[in-house]
């Protein structure tokens, strides 16, 4: 704990409050949620609910990760190669218009009677519970605790205090609603529950109330994933009864309801499981325990992840206000608690939604009410599932990454049939989308899913983890991802006309287009950076496995060939590879400064201009967007060291979304879930994943400390964060400026260190200024070709603050502390 001095300008007044800071990790209301937006959400990874906590009438939307629309399948069109042969010759001849129509009919906009665009992800359905006489309760109060992963309800009725404890096990595969009274003999209410699923059966069997049903069929795909729900009501004290669709609990002194969800899915491929066994199974292992030591349990679970970070920016009376209130005043107000709350919401979902062996986090982590939710709720990847992990490494939640690798794993292997059809090439790829069933195929059409660069990105999450990890075996069990997502470039690529660049090729700058609506281009900026890495990537795993020297010298002769990143007209980052870019598109679409973040191709310390023209692409787009894309900003900012800038769109992620569910303004939900909108996670992990990219960056061959600290957060702590090479980092600062570090080395190597000049160190520590490269392996940086710039470009120069950057070498399992003069 610290105690922090926050000055308050109070029209014209200036007050200091004194407040006894505290990381005050709790998401907190005083009335019930009145639509989802409000419901708070729970989580173990595959069981999800989002709790309504009604004082008449409690409600819990539930979902189980793998209930998603249709059967295991790709969705790759067959015939299509001499079509995109014949898109790259108009390309070529600069036909665009002409590529545009051909692409349109060979990928039209609905799918076609043989094929699929992609399930929905789908909800289970729903559990009420109907209090007798709470219509008029006080003293409400409603919690998330995401310390604890819990949620609570408390409230009083006739002077009897009503509680409830709600959480979705990580010890066990159930949630679990615990309700207490004051008074004995208090608790009345009855358990219903719904679907709006089409093939379903509700009913009650040995006072449990049962839900059967099967998923959705969609366009040529037949729903067969089958589940099964279970609600058992354990009552101490009191009476349960039951009618064919209900279960009745009379003057009971207290009750626990399991909820147990299973399907029949096993793998994209196989729906062999069997719900009812799986259903009992995880029944009775949850039931063999005591409730309080289910509980210990699933918080020692929960914690052992999150408590590895903690982050204090200090707080202010504004904390001690209603999470929705907070929310809606954070613009005009100080609540740099809030910051910190967000960010560790921010991994608080990513443990609820993506542990390790169950489904990747999708549009909506496992969080969802619909049959047919805004985009399937399915995996887009021109950005929302990449988003969705950027905080995993970061924030030191390394195993919840491990999902997304299942499914690289996959998709790999499904891929293999569009690169090989679609193609005629090696390795694998994929284009936009996929879904549990892995498909691979273009969806939504030409104009948005001609994009064969899926692959491409989603595989950076496999080095990057292994330049945070280290881990060996990791990389040699995904090898040959890697190695299949190299050869599929290597075969694709094609020569362009003017400069001989090898390009991909049809493509596009995602979902962005550069005339009338033309999207199809090649040799997009985008795609330059992904093969970019993809290639440097592969290059740098076969040296590191010593393996498939030849290839790598294949790959390295194409890597010599690809286009440079050009600085065009408007001195801004061009996004194609011919300047086209309009200095009045606010797309929120920025695809290009990829290089900047989450690749580490731009840097304001190696490459200025470059740095100066993504500033001045993100100065013409604007600030205000979806809630993605406000995401992503954040994390640009911080790597343009901008604090200020960073902060400002933190904030404006943290303005009350509009509930419509349409439209191009974003923020945030009173749960404090993103707003697309609808809803749609992916803006939580991207701001996340910014909060972090502003204390600590580590991807351009040194650590930085503190590299884009903004004026509004000038004192802080911070615990356990991430940096490659497996360095774990906690830091203190005061007046912003650093006054503690301390640095655990799990791998060992060499540490370099970038932090601001006027900063002195003291440490026992033998630390040198930094000469040369960084000779640790995992902080290689990939030289890349001189950029190309306009005549008209107009360059100001960008000014980086003064810098110290030292080196001190470390021993594996050690911790180095310094203090500052
Ligand atoms: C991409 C984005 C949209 C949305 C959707 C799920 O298509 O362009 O904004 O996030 O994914």
């Amino acid at each position: 704990m610290v105690r922090s001095k926050i000055a308050y300008f109070i029209v014209g007044t200036v007050l200091t409050i004194s407040v006894q800071a505290q990381q005050n990790l709790k998401l907190n209301y005083n009335k019930p949620a009145e639509n989802w937006n409000e419901a708070l959400p729970i989580g173990n990874g595959r069981l999800g609910a989002m709790v309504f906590g009604g004082a008449v009438q409690e409600h819990l939307q539930l979902n189980e990760e793998t209930i998603w629309a249709g059967e295991p399948g790709n969705n790759v069109p067959k015939n299509t190669f001499d079509s995109i042969q014949k898109v790259r010759k108009l390309i070529n001849e600069g036909q665009f218009e002409k590529a545009q129509d051909l692409t349109n009919n060979t990928y039209p906009r609905t799918a076609p009677k043989d094929l699929n665009y992609g399930m929905p992800y789908q909800t289970m359905g729903d559990l009420f519970l109907d209090f007798k006489g709470h219509e008029n309760f006080k003293n409400y109060n409603r919690t998330l605790d995401i310390e604890k992963a819990i949620s609570t309800v408390s409230y009083d009725v006739k002077g009897v205090t009503f509680k409830r404890e709600i959480f979705s096990s990580f010890a066990d595969n159930v949630i679990m609603i615990k309700l207490t009274s004051s008074k004995k003999g208090s608790l009345n209410f009855n358990i219903n529950a719904s679907t709006s699923h089409l093939t379903k059966s509700i009913f009650t069997e040995k006072n449990q109330l049962v839900i059967n049903g099967t998923s959705g069929s969609v366009d040529n795909k037949t729903g067969k994933v089958n589940f099964k729900t279970v609600a058992l009501p354990v009552v101490k004290g009191g009476k349960l009864s039951s009618t064919s669709e209900q279960l009745t609990i009379s003057a009971a002194d207290e009750v626990v309801i399991y909820v147990s969800i299973a399907t029949n899915f096993k793998k994209y491929n196989d729906l062999s499981g069997n719900p009812d066994a799986r259903v009992s199974e995880y029944l009775k292992s949850a039931l063999s325990k005591k409730y309080d030591a289910e509980l210990k349990a699933h918080i020692d679970k929960y914690q052992k992840y999150f408590r590895r970070v903690s982050l204090d920016l200090g707080t202010s009376e504004q904390a001690k206000k209603t999470t929705d209130v907070r929310i809606k005043e954070f613009g005009n107000s100080n609540d740099p608690d809030l910051v910190a709350l967000y960010f560790q919401f921010g991994r608080y979902l990513l443990i609820s939604s993506s542990r390790p062996g169950t489904q990747p986090a999708n549009l909506q982590g496992i969080w969802n009410y619909q049959l047919n939710p805004a985009w399937d709720s399915k995996y887009t990847v021109n950005i929302n599932t990449e988003m969705n992990y950027w905080p995993a490494e970061n924030t030191n939640l390394s195993e919840m990454h491990e999902p997304l690798f299942d499914m690289i794993q996959d998709l790999s292997i499904t891929g293999q049939e569009s690169a090989r059809d679609m193609y005629h090439a090696r390795g694998w790829n994929m284009h936009h989308n996929t879904d549990l069933w892995r498909i691979t195929g273009v969806v939504d059409g030409g104009f948005y899913g001609m994009w064969p660069m899926g692959g491409a990105w989603l595989i950076q999450h496999v080095w990057n983890h292994y330049l945070y990890t280290g881990d060996k075996e990791f990389l040699k069990k995904n090898y040959e991802a890697l190695k299949g997502c190299a050869l599929f470039y290597l075969d694709v690529l094609q020569q362009d006309p003017s400069k001989k660049y090898l390009v991909v090729s049809p493509s596009m700058s995602p979902e962005n287009k550069y005339f009338k609506n033309v999207s199809i281009t090649a040799g997009t900026t985008m795609d330059n950076q992904l093969v970019f890495d993809v290639f440097n990537n592969f290059i740098n795993a076969s040296k590191a496995l010593n393996q498939d020297k030849g290839l790598s010298d294949e790959i390295k002769s194409a890597l010599s060939k690809l286009p440079p990143m050009q600085i065009g007209q408007h001195a801004q980052l061009q996004e194609w590879l011919t300047d086209m870019d309009r200095t009045d598109d606010k797309h929120r679409h920025i695809s290009h400064l990829y290089g900047l973040f989450p690749s580490g191709q731009i840097s304001p310390f190696r490459n200025a201009e470059l740095a100066e023209a993504a500033k001045n692409s993100m100065g013409y787009r604007g600030d205000k967007s979806t809630g993605w894309s406000m995401g992503w900003k954040v994390n640009w900012w911080a790597r343009l060291l901008d604090g200020n800038r960073a902060f400002k769109l933190i904030s404006d992620q943290l303005t009350p979304a509009p509930m419509e569910t349409k439209g191009q303004s974003g923020g945030t939900y009173p749960n404090l879930l993103d707003a697309h909108p609808p809803f749609q996670i992916d803006g939580n992990f991207g701001c996340t994943s910014g909060i972090a990219e502003m204390l600590l960056q580590s991807y351009d061959g040194y650590i930085y400390l503190l590299p884009a600290l903004p004026d509004a957060l000038p004192d802080g702590s911070v615990k356990g964060l991430k940096a490659r090479g497996g360095f774990e980092i906690d830091m203190d600062w005061k007046n912003s400026k650093l006054t503690k570090l301390t640095i655990k080395s799990t791998l060992g190597g060499n540490a370099r260190i970038r932090l601001a000049k006027d900063i002195q160190l003291k440490s026992k520590t033998d630390f040198s200024p930094a000469k040369g490269d960084n000779q640790n392996e995992f902080y290689q940086v990939n030289a890349i070709k001189t950029p190309l710039k306009s005549d008209k470009a107009e360059i100001k120069g960008f000014a980086v603050k003064e810098t110290q950057l030292f080196d001190f070498a470390t021993q594996k399992g050690k911790t180095y502390v310094f203090d500052m003069k």
